[in-house]
């Protein structure tokens, strides 16, 4: 289970949009994106391409400030 940390969610709407783009990836599992805890949870098989998560998530507007695997 990896943590992905995200700054400046601040509704349903960024919810959405985030789960979105992680569903797009097309190997992540278990998708689950917290507003309370400004984070996405998910599971990668062979470890995610967190660059490039990164690169879609700031697309949006958001900042990835980090991940954890957990
Ligand atoms: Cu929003």
């Amino acid at each position: 289970m990896f943590k992905l940390n995200i700054e400046g969610m601040s509704c349903q709407h960024c919810v959405n949009t985030v789960t979105k783009i992680l569903e797009s990836m097309g190997n992540l599992k278990n998708i689950k994106v917290s507003l309370e805890d400004k984070a996405a949870y998910f599971e990668a098989d062979k470890g995610g391409d967190f660059e490039l998560i990164k690169a879609k998530v700031e697309e949006k507007g958001y900042k990835v400030t980090g991940w954890e695997e957990k």
